[in-house]
């Protein structure tokens, strides 16, 4: 297992759309177990292949208390959505950010496991919310692009800055 970088907002990469998985092989469940021990570690409850810079639809969640939960999707699809929920969201890709984003409260998914076997799983809550942001990732998107265009500029700004004291 290894750890794997994680990028950082504004990094272009994160602009990325990553395309589908086409065959689940020895690489896919290396990259899945890396990208778990990454997410354990950081630690977050989720994570998007996109942001250690791998474009295949690859995703892994993990919002039980006691981080004995993951959940591997691989190619999801969002089917039905309802309702709506706002809540404080991070990303591993902008540290030290929180802020609201409105969401659907209940969400279908569909999507393949490490086995390659379609699955269809609803979610509520905060794994709802989990799975609309990595499938965010996934298509390019980062939670910040959900705030105003004025919260956007102040956050890069403060990316900026801490990248010049980090390095
Ligand atoms: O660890 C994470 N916490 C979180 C909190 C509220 C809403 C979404 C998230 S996902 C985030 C990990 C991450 O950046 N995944 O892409
Ligand atoms: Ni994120």
């Amino acid at each position: 297992m290894a750890l794997l970088p994680i990028l950082r907002f504004p990094d272009p990469r994160l602009k990325k759309v990553a395309t589908l998985v086409t065959r689940i092989d020895e690489g896919t469940r290396k990259l899945v177990a890396d990208m778990a021990e990454t997410m354990y570690e950081a630690p977050g409850i989720g994570l998007a292949a996109t942001q250690v810079d791998v474009h295949q639809r690859i995703v892994v969640i993990d919002v039980s208390e006691d981080k004995s939960d993951l959940q591997v999707f691989i190619n999801p699809t969002l089917g039905q959505c309802e309702g709506s929920q706002v809540g404080e969201e991070g990303c591993l890709s902008v540290p030290g950010i929180y802020d609201k984003v409105e969401r659907s409260e209940r969400v279908t998914v569909s999507y393949l496991d490490l086995d390659g076997k379609q699955q269809k799983l609803e979610a509520e809550g905060l794994l709802a919310v989990c799975i609309q942001h990595e499938i965010d990732h996934l298509n390019g998107t980062v939670f910040v692009d959900h705030l105003s265009l004025l919260k956007q500029t102040r956050i890069k700004n403060k990316m900026a800055k801490q990248a010049r004291v980090t390095a």
